[in-house]
């Protein structure tokens, strides 16, 4: 509404005031003669940044990132003809994509123009298909509701650009000021109930549903509502390209993203669902899935607008609106998981997915394969950091293995898929966000289209990263040529020295020479400020083969996993749809996750494609190194390679101790939350990986299969343990006023975390004894470095791996080190460690303690466990099992395996028979072998040495029961009676199945026989007496006195760790956390008084 009284103005003017007004911060682009009235009033505008970019194609994908990244316009300025020409692809992009944009362009003067057709092309023509609106303003006075209607257009659904051509002379006139139009949100149509209705039943009545996210569900409140709705219908899920991170792929029912239409693992799970739930899905997006006309799959269609049908895409019903409520109003109704709904397969997808798409990510090649980068790049980014690709042959590889963990912090193109986006796109986040990392990632050919703009970042302070790709060729391309047959041609490229490139700008160049630099590379640039161009050589040879033979090999195998008999089908009831309308309701809690699937045993396979043993790194601060093969692991049981591990020397050792000792202010300020958050994601792979661990220990340790599994189910409980744990670490309060001098004074007293600690586990139960230090430690914040047992180095080196994906960790949180004795004296005397945690033999434990110097110390050292047996058992025969058990299970190689029973004399015959008859069936063999007891010993050194300790007791007078007879590594079951207490096998620690058994009559003097040992860990009695349990417990010279089993019982949450010899300090997870964190006083006089 005009008033014929308002104040003249520059049309211009208003055109800005009407951008401000619709929250514009910024406007990207490139002046030129015809826009000059525009720069003329951008320059006075306070709240909008210009920023003059050096093409106007980069300007405009600025411009579409922002209407990406937003939901609200971005906008972008050119001149008329050659500049405006130019915004066409980011129009293109803008337009798929479904990015809201406001491309402005000059024109000559439409009034009167004296230069002909100089420069003049029909820009609004040209826009017209590119364009949801576009328009030349004619009149100046329009410019207010031409904002506001363009910017409405290209904000609804389905978002895009729109086009403004304002004449130089429109621009320059003047106008009758009036204030810009109000801006009200648009609240979006909600889907229709009988669409509701029909989708509900459709997914009802699935017996395997699959949820697929995509672009358009890449909306703030569409991301809840899905996360909701999986959360609370448990229903596993893919994404698109563009739908990763919409929610976090750590989710347990997370199967993987279609990074390309057919044939990947993740089809294997779409081909088998009956029903696909598609949300947001347009068909711009290469398809996540081919649909085929048997109807074998049904295709729900949840959008904002109705599906395009297509030769692959022609969904079975559409609920077309608001997908939030949608999705609400469907959760609404079915409300729970179904008890006929099947997830097996995709779980078992699921694993398949997690154990393979990333192969290759350790790989130490030289040039790089793109997925060890990529692996790099995940392990450098925070959480909330943000990745912005162009477009080439490694977008395949992030789609399919970069872990998005938030909406919008991986930005890829799979619409246009244009080159030429990656740098800008990464400008335009780091503007609009600035406090967070972003890197752009280019490859040598895309980088190229718009590399200028690293002088645009340099001049307005842009703290950007890109990193290139180098393979010196236009790479996917190059891939198609050589899939097609077609000969190779045509599709290299002469670089130029990107370190130069970079500096000729004024920013930073950095080259990744060689394959140790590349994480220590971007460890350092995502803290650096300033531009950064990162030169990183990839080569795509391995690459390809993998998508190509190696992938259609792979996805054979897992077809071969799919149950062979399908599920009869019942009829199901489908519920009654809701009767009032929608409302949203609190986010409910996430669902369980799934079990571990179990797997039948086999021998644990190489990698396919890879020859020999299976190689580890070592972790040096968080990341893992392939520097050497160093260290050979010995399959205990076959007595072949079984792997090979990079081991570190004195200076690597030094190095991890220096980042860690860097990394404890980190560690010690991180919220408890997190840290149990790193504990619980842990254990949650844990469990996926549970066979892979339990072989690892099979063969690494030669420990029976079933011993093993029991290991990693131990492992499990000490993580979750210590994830419970980490968010309970109180303190105390204390009143000070214990006289009238210190009247008034009160205190609080908290535990803080030690520092640094120094860890060095051993071989008998590699997983769960590393576990006992690396938990606790996690759960207080202490960062450490870990030197596992050279025999077994595996098991700590997955907990390793699991550990190195924790994004919450700060670099040099923790080193996992397989390394020589003789490179290992750090560990001991380093003064950077505040405590050193040491498992293993007493002489050596004892040893280090002398030299440690001033670091705390705790030590789990070795034991002579005894073993009472009152007359009064209840069930002899129990008793005999439980015995057997504790004395031989895993070899004897337990810190308190039963080695000294004593019986009473009344039962002693019946006992001693009944437990040399059943060490007589123990089966010794194969630990792969399901029904093996005792596989053999670490190595036949320590085998000989049971060997020869037996003898010289038989020598001395002890009479051997059973076993005494070694067959290489293999010691069997051995029970030798009245052994002589001087003899080794009796007063030192045996460390192999062998157990001494005597006779007693008096209890009291029994207990003066169990105490009369240099050891002290455990004890147990058989007894039902409790006066005598009780006499057991206060007299018994130990760490624990177990009552009704043997001593070789370890709850994981019990305090645990000896006396005298048998060591210092407890483990247990609450009690390790009191010993690596010490308390502090905060001293307060009148606190709380007022005068
Ligand atoms: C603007 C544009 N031109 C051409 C293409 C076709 N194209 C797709 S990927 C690609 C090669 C990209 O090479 P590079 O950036 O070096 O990445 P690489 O595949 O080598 O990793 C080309 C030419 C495209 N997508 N966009
Ligand atoms: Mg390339």
């Amino acid at each position: 509404m005009m008033t014929t009284m308002a104040a003249e103005v520059r049309a211009s003017d208003l055109f800005v005031e009407s951008l401000e007004n619709e929250g514009v911060e910024f406007v990207f682009g490139l002046p030129g003669e015809e826009n000059l009235d525009v720069l003329d009033s951008l320059r006075k505008s306070k709240k909008i940044k210009l920023v003059v970019c050096k093409h106007e194609q980069a300007a405009g994908f600025m411009a579409a990132t922002i209407g990406r990244v937003t939901g609200k316009i971005g906008v972008c300025l050119s001149t008329l003809g050659p500049g405006a020409t130019n915004f066409t692809t980011c129009a293109a992009y803008s337009q798929l994509g479904g990015y809201p944009m406001m491309m402005i362009t000059g024109q000559k003067p439409i009034r009167a123009s004296k230069q002909g057709s100089f420069q003049i092309v029909d820009i609004v023509q040209m826009m017209t298909p590119l364009c949801k609106f576009t328009k030349q303003v004619s009149e100046g006075e329009l410019l207010l509701s031409l904002v506001r209607r363009s910017t409405k257009i290209a904000e609804t659904e389905k978002p895009g650009p729109v086009h403004l051509e304002i004449p130089e002379d429109i621009a320059g006139e003047s106008v009758p000021y009036h204030p810009p139009f109000p801006v009200f949100p648009v609240r979006r149509a909600i889907a229709e109930m009988k669409a509701i209705d029909s989708a509900v039943k459709m997914i009802v009545e699935a017996r395997s549903p699959l949820l697929c996210i995509a672009a358009g569900a890449n909306r703030a409140r569409t991301a809840r509502a899905l996360r909701q709705f999986v959360d609370a219908l448990g229903i596993p899920f893919i994404t698109t390209q563009q739908g990763k991170g919409v929610i976090d792929e750590r989710h347990p029912l997370f199967i993987g993203t279609a990074a390309i239409s057919a044939n990947d693992y993740v089809h294997c799970a779409s081909d088998e669902a009956d029903l696909i739930i598609n949300c947001g899905h347009d068909t711009v997006e290469k398809p996540p899935f081919f649909m085929h006309r048997d109807d074998r799959t049904k295709v729900l269609h949840i959008n904002f607008y109705a599906s395009e049908v297509d030769e692959v895409y022609f969904p079975h019903c559409d609920v077309v609106g608001d997908i939030a409520n949608a999705l609400w109003q469907i959760k609404e109704v079915i409300k729970e998981p179904q008890p006929h709904w099947d997830f097996g397969w995709f779980m078992t997808v699921k694993q398949f997915v997690d154990k393979h798409v990333a192969d290759h990510w350790q790989d130490t090649r030289y040039p790089f394969t793109p997925q060890r980068v990529i692996a790099a790049i995940r392990q450098a980014m925070p959480e909330d950091g943000v990745v912005c690709l162009d477009n080439g042959m490694y977008k395949v590889w992030f789609a399919r293995m970069y872990k998005t963990y938030r909406q919008n912090t991986l930005l890829l193109d799979n619409a246009l898929a244009t080159m030429g986006a990656g740098l800008p796109s990464a400008m335009a986040v780091k503007l609009k966000y600035p406090d967070h990392k972003v890197f752009g990632v280019c490859g040598d050919g895309g980088f190229a289209m718009n590399s200028q703009e690293i002088a645009t970042a340099v001049e307005h302070g842009i703290d950007v990263t890109c990193i290139v790709l180098n393979d010196n060729a236009y790479g996917m391309i190059e891939w198609k040529q050589h899939t097609a047959g077609f000969q190779k041609w045509g599709l290299g490229i002469v670089n130029p020295d990107f370190v130069a490139l970079a500096e000729s700008f004024g920013a930073h160049g950095h080259r990744v020479n060689s394959s140790e630099e590349l994480e220590p590379t971007l460890e350092k640039v995502i803290n650096l400020k300033g531009v950064h161009i990162v030169e990183i050589p990839v080569d795509y040879t391995l690459s390809t083969e993998i998508l190509g033979p190696v992938l259609a090999e792979r996805v054979k195998e897992l077809v071969s996993l799919k149950p062979k008999i399908p599920v009869a089908r019942e009829p199901v009831e489908v519920p009654a749809p809701m009767d009032k309308e929608p409302e949203p309701k609190p986010e409910p809690a996430p669902v369980a996750v799934p079990a571990p699937v179990p797997v039948k045993v086999e021998k644990q396979a190489a990698p396919k494609g890879s020859t020999g043993p299976l190689k580890y790194p070592y972790y040096l601060g968080n990341v893992p190194v392939f520097a050497n093969e160093d260290l050979e692991v010995i399959d205990k049981a076959t007595g072949e390679v079984h792997a090979v591990c990079a081991q570190a020397d004195e200076a690597v050792v030094d190095k991890a101790i220096a980042a860690a000792d860097r990394a404890s202010k980190q560690m010690a300020a991180m919220p408890s939350y997190k840290r149990k958050a790193v504990l619980e994601r842990a254990v949650v792979e844990m469990k996926e990986r549970f066979e892979e661990l339990a072989l690892a220990l099979c063969a690494e340790a030669g420990k029976p299969i079933k011993d093993a599994r029991g290991e990693v189910g131990r492992l499990i409980d000490t993580f979750t343990i210590a994830a419970e744990e980490s968010v309970r670490i109180y303190g105390e309060y204390a009143p000070l006023d214990i006289s009238s001098r210190v009247e008034g004074f009160s205190s609080i007293v908290r535990r803080f975390p030690l520092g640094a600690i120094s860890m060095v586990s051993p071989f008998n139960f590699p997983l769960n004894l590393a576990a006992h230090k690396i938990a606790p430690a996690l759960a207080v914040g202490c960062p450490f470095v870990m030197k596992p047992a050279s025999r077994t180095p595996i098991g700590a080196l997955i907990i390793g791996d699991i550990l190195s994906k924790a994004p919450e960790l700060p670099a040099g949180a923790f080193s996992i080190l397989p390394c020589t004795r003789a490179s290992a004296d750090l560990f001991t005397v380093d003064p950077r460690f505040k405590m050193l945690s040491f498992t293993g033999s007493p002489d050596v434990g004892w040893k280090m303690k002398e030299r440690a110097g001033k670091k705390k110390v705790t030590l789990e050292l070795g034991g002579n466990a005894a073993c009472i047996i009152d007359e009064v058992v209840p069930d002899i025969d129990a008793v005999v099992k439980s015995v057997i058990h504790g004395a031989f299970y895993q070899s004897g190689q337990s810190c308190i395996s039963v080695q000294r029973i004593f019986v009473n004399a009344s039962i002693y015959g019946r006992v001693r028979d009944a437990i040399v008859a059943a060490s007589q069936k123990l089966r010794m063999g194969d630990p792969r072998d399901e029904a093996t007891f005792i596989g053999p010993m670490i190595d036949v050194k320590e085998a000989d040495r049971v060997e020869r300790w037996v003898e010289e007791a038989e020598a001395a007078g002890g009479k051997v029961l059973c076993g005494g007879v070694r067959n290489g590594r293999f010691y069997p079951a051995t029970v030798m009676e009245n052994a002589p207490h001087q003899c080794d096998v009796y007063s030192n620690e045996v460390f192999g199945p062998v157990a001494c058994i005597e006779s007693y009559d008096d209890f009291e003097n029994v207990v003066e026989r169990v105490n009369a040992s240099r050891f002290g860990l455990q004890a147990g009695v058989f007894t039902r007496n409790v006066n005598k349990a009780f006499f057991a417990f206060e007299n018994i010279e130990a760490g624990g006195v177990v009552i009704n089993e043997v001593p070789s019982v370890r709850v994981d949450s019990q305090p645990y760790g000896g006396v005298k010899d048998s060591g210092l300090g407890r483990e247990g997870i609450r009690y390790a956390i009191e010993d690596m964190t010490e308390p502090r006083v905060m001293v307060m006089k009148n606190v709380g008084k007022l005068q």
